[in-house]
């Protein structure tokens, strides 16, 4: 349980241990999570489509389940923003109503922090799931060549190339050379149905044709530039932060992962400026940011700990992961006690700044037998068990020096 500890006139809470579960069909049951010391859990009505209402009986049911288990329904991940509110589409209004109910209902089941992305089409982007690593283990990657690929040559998005260095083309043309049929197909399937598939529901359930759905998906963002996308998340924050004030309900948005522009389509939260803006769009305290310090540190243009500094106070939820990026900006999982998440200066800072905020860690590596078992990308068992333990021990060493 998080614990208050009383020193003199200082209160301190120790940040919340949370864990991403997927529901009853998560093969990573709530009795095994019990017992690796996890608080609260993050999860989602996962069967209820984009746009529709989450019903406060629905609710009520999963926390009960959860609650029998000895712990908490802490953190919604995610309540979706369909498309069509993302991009201005005819049925807005409607969609927006629906998330004001589910807001609603969420808010009186008691659980109040809410995350949601507003990254149009994709969300979060690798390009294998299964990177050796020296030791045995494996963790995700994102390739840019690879990725380029993908959008030049499978897509076949018209311009794609301008958007890449000429350097960067000789790559992608020199690899259209030798790339086999297999990995073509492994590469779809990685970037559109792997790692879409659990997370956003365009992409859920058995998707026949994933290119050309990608592509019809393409085209309702045509004439949508930052400018416009911002508008539209304005618009989505000034309809729904007044429902989140009246139910208590805390709004956080997460960061784009990778943080900065892809395929031809905006991507606005990714930066400094960026979340400042989203802030400042709605100054309530309901309009807040899931500070994912993976997400951000897959930017090299991105400092972590100077922006967990400044955003603390406006966080709701934090994911603890890093990343290592090279040059060329591919990128990998880094260990939770390495890379550019400055995961030890960032516990400091949250635990001093927003004390009790809830924490999960995130996309474990792939180790030991986690290969036997059936697990949404990203979120294996045992690497994220070894990530919990050294994200606790950092939570004790911080704590001790208080
Ligand atoms: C991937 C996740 C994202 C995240 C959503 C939040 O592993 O970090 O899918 O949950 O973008 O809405």
């Amino acid at each position: 349980m998080s614990w208050l500890l009383t020193l003199g006139s200082f209160v301190f809470k120790n940040m919340e241990k949370t864990w991403r579960w997927f529901g009853r069909k998560d093969n990573i049951t709530l009795d095994m999570l019990r017992q690796i010391g996890v608080e609260g859990i993050v999860t989602a009505l996962h069967d209820v489509p984009s746009g529709e209402v989450w019903t406060l009986e629905a609710i009520t049911e999963l926390k009960a389940y959860i609650e029998s288990y000895g712990l908490r329904w802490s953190v919604v991940e995610s309540l979706p923003v369909s498309e069509s509110i993302k991009y201005g589409g005819a049925n807005r209004e409607q969609l927006l109503e629906n998330y004001k109910i589910s807001l609603a209902n969420l808010g009186k089941a008691g659980i109040k922090t809410v995350v949601y992305n507003f990254m149009p089409v994709i969300d979060w982007i690798r390009t294998d799931l299964n990177y050796k690593l020296a030791d045995g283990t494996s963790t995700l990657y994102f390739d840019k060549i690879r990725f380029a690929y993908f959008d030049c040559y499978i897509l076949n998005r018209e311009g794609a190339a301008a958007d890449y260095s000429t350097d960067e083309m000789k790559q992608v043309n020199a690899l259209n050379k030798t790339i086999s049929e297999e990995e073509k197909a492994e590469l779809i399937n990685t970037i559109i149905v792997k790692t879409q598939g659990f997370v956003n529901d365009s992409f859920k359930g058995n998707v026949l044709k994933p290119v050309e759905l990608f592509n019809q998906l393409l085209e309702l963002y045509k004439g949508i530039d930052k400018n416009q996308l911002r508008a539209n998340l304005k618009y989505f924050l000034e309809s729904v932060i007044p429902t989140a004030e009246q139910y208590g309900v805390n709004l956080c948005v997460h960061p784009d992962d990778p943080p900065y522009p892809v395929l031809g389509l905006p991507r606005i939260v990714g930066n400094v400026d960026d979340i400042e803006w989203i802030l400042n769009a709605d100054k309530s305290p309901n309009n807040g940011f899931t500070f994912c310090a993976g997400s951000l540190s897959s930017g090299l243009h991105n400092d972590v700990p100077a922006m967990a500094q400044k955003f603390a106070k406006r966080t709701h939820f934090v994911h603890l992961r890093s990343t290592e990026v090279a040059d060329n900006g591919n990128f990998m999982e880094a260990s939770h006690l390495e890379g550019r998440g400055h995961l030890v200066e960032l516990v400091r800072i949250f635990e001093s700044e927003n004390p009790g905020l809830p924490m999960r860690v995130d996309h474990g590596k792939l180790m030991l037998t986690d290969g036997d078992t059936k697990h949404n990308p990203g979120y294996s068992f045992l690497g994220r068990m070894f990530a919990l333990a050294q994200v606790s021990g950092i939570m004790a060493a911080v704590d001790s020096k208080k």
